[in-house]
C-alpha cells in the first residue's frame, strides 16, 4: 500500500485519539526529528505513532522459540541486515542464485517487518499465518522494552550498532530528506547534535540502547548476537559466517563452494541494492521512498560534516558512557 500525494507517509503520522492525546500528555517531550514532537516513554524517545505501536506490541505480542528478531539503533543499517538475514534464513526456499529473488523485487524493509513500525502499528491486528517458520522481525526497542514473551522464550535477537558519529549524521539526513519530501523545512545540524548528546535521538539514548544489548550478549551469547556496521564492513565473510553459526544454520562446505556466502554478500551490497528499480523508484508500505535508505553506505562519512567542537563534545560523551565496557567503535 502506498500513501496518496497528499497525505504524509505513515512515518509522519501524527494521528492520536483521545485517549492516546490523554496518555502521551504525560509523557516528557521534546522536537522531533522528523515529526513535530517526540516523547519519553519508558525511558527512550520516540514518535507518538511509534510508542503506541510498542505498547500494542508489549501487550499482544507471543513471541515463540524459533523467531529471530533484527534490533537495531535507527540508521545503523537496518536495511542492509534485513537483506542479509533474509537471504541467509530463506536460502532453502529462495536460493540466492535465483532470478526473482524477493530481494531484487522487495525493499528489505518490506520483507522484514518491524514489530511497532509495520505490525502492531495504526491499531493493527497482525496476521502471523502466512509466515513460515523461523519467522523473520524487526525493532528498534532497548531491550528493557522488548515484549515479556521476547525475552522468556528461546526466540534469538540480533542487534546492531553502528559508531555514533556516523549514525548521528545519517539519522540527521535521513530526518531532513523526510521533512523536506513532506514540505517542512529542515534541522540545522548544530540543532539536533545537541539533541543527540542530550539522548533525544530516534529510540535513543544511544548509549543506552547499545550498552543495554552489549551486557546481554556478554551475559546471554545464546540469546542476543552483537554485530556491529563496521565489523561487517570490514570482513563481510566472516562476520555473515558467525551470524549463520549463531543462527544455527552454518554454511556448508558445499554452499561456501558453489559461491552461495559470496553471492549473499553480493546481492546485498550497497551497491547492489541501491541501484534496483524497487530501491531506486519504489516506495515502502510505509510510504516512504526507499531511495532515502540508501545515502552513501560508507564508514566515515561524519568527517564531511563534524567540526572539532562537535568531535570534542562526542568524545568526551563516548569516553563517559562506554569507559568500562569493553566495547569500542571503529571510525574509519
Ligand atoms: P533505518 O533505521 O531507518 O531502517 P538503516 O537502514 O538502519 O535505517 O540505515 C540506513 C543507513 O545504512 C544509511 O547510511 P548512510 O546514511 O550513512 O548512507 C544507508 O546508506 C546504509 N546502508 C543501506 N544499505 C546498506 C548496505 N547494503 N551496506 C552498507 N550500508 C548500507
Amino acid at each position: 500500500m502506498t500513501t496518496s500525494q497528499n497525505s504524509p507517509p505513515k512515518y509522519l503520522q501524527e494521528d492520536q485519539s483521545e485517549e492516546c492525546k490523554k496518555f502521551l500528555s504525560t509523557l516528557p517531550k521534546e522536537k522531533g526529528w522528523m515529526e513535530s514532537t517526540i516523547y519519553n516513554y519508558q525511558g527512550f524517545w520516540s514518535s507518538s505513532r511509534a510508542i503506541q505501536g510498542v505498547i500494542a506490541c508489549q501487550q499482544q505480542f507471543q513471541a515463540q522459540d524459533s523467531d529471530i528478531i533484527l534490533v537495531t539503533s535507527p540508521k545503523s543499517g537496518t536495511v542492509w541486515l534485513k537483506s542479509l538475514l533474509f537471504a541467509l534464513v530463506n536460502r532453502n526456499n529462495h536460493p540466492i542464485f535465483e532470478k526473482d529473488h524477493p530481494l531484487l523485487l522487495k525493499n528489505p524493509h518490506d520483507l522484514v517487518l518491524f514489530l511497532e513500525l509495520d505490525l502492531y502499528a495504526d491499531g493493527q491486528v497482525p496476521d502471523f499465518s502466512s509466515f513460515t517458520s523461523p519467522r523473520l522481525l524487526a525493532t528498534h526497542v532497548p531491550f528493557a522494552s522488548l515484549p515479556k514473551s521476547v525475552k522468556n522464550s528461546r526466540t534469538k535477537l540480533v542487534y546492531l550498532c553502528r559508531n555514533p558519529r556516523d549514525t548521528f549524521i545519517s539519522m540527521w539526513n535521513f530526518a531532513n530528506n523526510l521533512r523536506l519530501d513532506n514540505h517542512k523545512d529542515i534541522n540545522s545540524i548544530e540543532e539536533m547534535f545537541d539533541h543527540f548528546c542530550k539522548g533525544v535521538s530516534l529510540y535513543g539514548p544511544f548509549w543506552n540502547q547499545v550498552l543495554d544489548y552489549w551486557k546481554e550478549s556478554i551475559e546471554n551469547p545464546d540469546k542476543v548476537f552483537f554485530l556491529m556496521y563496521e565489523e561487517i564492513k570490514k570482513q563481510p565473510k566472516i562476520q555473515l559466517k558467525r551470524l549463520a553459526e549463531f543462527l544455527e544454520c552454518p554454511f556448508s562446505i558445499e554452499e561456501e563452494n558453489c559461491g552461495v556466502v559470496d553471492e549473499i554478500l553480493r546481492m546485498c551490497s550497497f551497491e547492489n541494492l541501491r541501484n534496483l528499480e524497487v530501491n531506486t523508484h519504489g516506495k515502502m508500505s510505509a510510504g516512504v521512498a526507499n531511495k532515502n535508505f540508501f545515502r552513501r553506505g560508507k564508514v566515515g562519512d561524519w568527517k564531511n560534516y563534524f567540526t572539532v567542537e562537535m568531535n570534542d563534545k562526542l568524545n568526551h560523551i563516548i569516553e563517559q558512557k562506554f569507559q568500562g565496557s569493553g566495547l569500542k567503535f571503529s571510525y574509519i
